[in-house]
């Protein structure tokens, strides 16, 4: 039985999907006269006129190093004398693109796990019966049907487990196909920075490299108790030594409802200051109800997570007798609780902010049971 399930596992063939430039390619089919210059799409924060962060730019503009997360001044000046457009993210019809997309690899895999509006692991290995050629004429297939479709390029990997499918699909962008065997998967990886491994930031990558560990290869002949100990995890340091030599059973989990939704981000720097750091939740806001809407779901409970310079966490809820879903209240609601907390905690300087809703409900069936009565 054992045997079985061992071969089971390493005959699986897995694919990373990512589309290339997404926002800025998105504005690119909506108006194709803008094509050949450099495209920023923006994520306007309303404080100031040019206030804010760019989401994403064409490949042309990444050339100025222009990139995601710069601020949109930072921006223009490296655009000043090249003719770019800046656009602000129109997120409903990004929305809408992603889910065409999602749905045609949804329809064309055994299993599908979608893991942002842009991005989805598929597996292949029934599909495939367990063969790469064949599995890579199905990924072909499959980016020729979302560029007929969509007139949209995506890079994929495909791989024999998840974390190499990833770094694979990253790793000839854009509108790269790079597959990697299981014969290939220790060459493909030992090279590469320890930094393509999903789940390596900065910080990690400081930790490994404080260690000598600069290549996936040198983090799969680290030693794993002073990885442990360095990392402050257990679990975490067998995971990266395990993706390091290719080892990871990580099966692709079809997408299940949710209990909640969250996401939490550091800032910049340290600050009490509230236009600030609404910029920051206003993002995250974004990705919430972009998940939302995904999922057919509204909240009734919102909370705001802070973790403040001493690594204390506090947090902040309220709860609504109806369900929401529109940004505007979750936008309005966080204001609301981080004006709270600054006024009650008013010595606290904010390193991390966060959101959560909860306390999730069907849309669907709500409609469904109006339309029934
Ligand atoms: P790629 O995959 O390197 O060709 O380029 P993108 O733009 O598709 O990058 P990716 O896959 O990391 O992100 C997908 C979309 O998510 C991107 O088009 C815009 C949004 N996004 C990514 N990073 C940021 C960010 O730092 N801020 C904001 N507001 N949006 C972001
Ligand atoms: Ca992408
Ligand atoms: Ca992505």
């Amino acid at each position: 039985m054992s045997n079985f399930l061992m071969k089971k596992i390493s005959d699986r063939v897995i694919a990373h999907v990512d589309i290339d430039y997404f926002y800025a390619q998105c504005e690119e089919i909506r108006n194709p006269a803008i094509k050949n210059k450099p495209i920023v799409v923006c994520q306007y924060s309303n404080r100031t006129k040019d206030s804010g962060a760019v989401a994403t730019t064409n490949y042309l503009a990444r050339k100025y190093g222009v990139k995601s997360g710069i601020s949109i001044i930072m921006a223009q000046n490296l655009l000043k004398n090249h003719d770019a457009t800046f656009l602000p993210a129109d997120h409903d019809y990004y929305e809408k693109i992603s889910d065409s997309i999602m749905n045609i690899l949804k329809s064309h895999s055994d299993k599908f796990e979608q893991v942002s509006i842009d991005e989805a692991f598929i597996d292949l290995t029934k599909k495939s019966k367990s063969n790469f050629d064949f599995g890579k004429k199905l990924i072909l297939n499959i980016k020729s049907k979302i560029f007929d479709e969509q007139n949209l390029t995506c890079s994929i990997g495909l791989a024999p487990n998840k974390s190499i499918a990833k770094i694979a699909s990253d790793f000839n962008k854009p509108a790269g196909v790079t597959v990697i065997k299981n014969n290939e998967m220790l060459n493909f990886l030992n090279p590469l920075p320890v930094r393509k491994i999903y789940g390596v930031g900065k910080k990690t990558e400081k930790i490994f490299t404080d260690l000598n560990i600069n290549t996936i290869a040198d983090l799969s002949k680290s030693n794993l108790e002073s990885l442990s100990k360095k990392l402050g995890s257990k679990k975490l340091a067998v995971y990266f030594h395990n993706v390091s030599n290719a080892i990871d059973d990580e099966p692709v989990i079809e997408n299940q409802t949710k209990e909640q939704f969250s996401y939490i981000k550091t800032l910049k720097t340290n600050t009490r200051d509230i236009k600030e750091i609404l910029t920051e939740l206003y993002q995250l806001n974004h990705k919430i109800h972009y998940d939302l809407n995904k999922n057919q779901l509204s909240f009734k409970s919102i909370s705001l997570i802070i973790i403040d310079e001493n690594l204390r966490a506090y947090s902040k809820s309220k709860t609504s007798d109806h369900p929401l879903q529109n940004i505007k209240y979750i936008d309005n609601l966080c204001s609301d609780l981080l004006s709270e907390f600054l006024k009650t905690e008013n010595k606290t300087y904010v390193r991390r902010v966060g959101i959560k809703v909860s306390n999730l409900i069907k849309i669907q069936g709500q409609t469904s049971l109006k339309k029934f009565f």
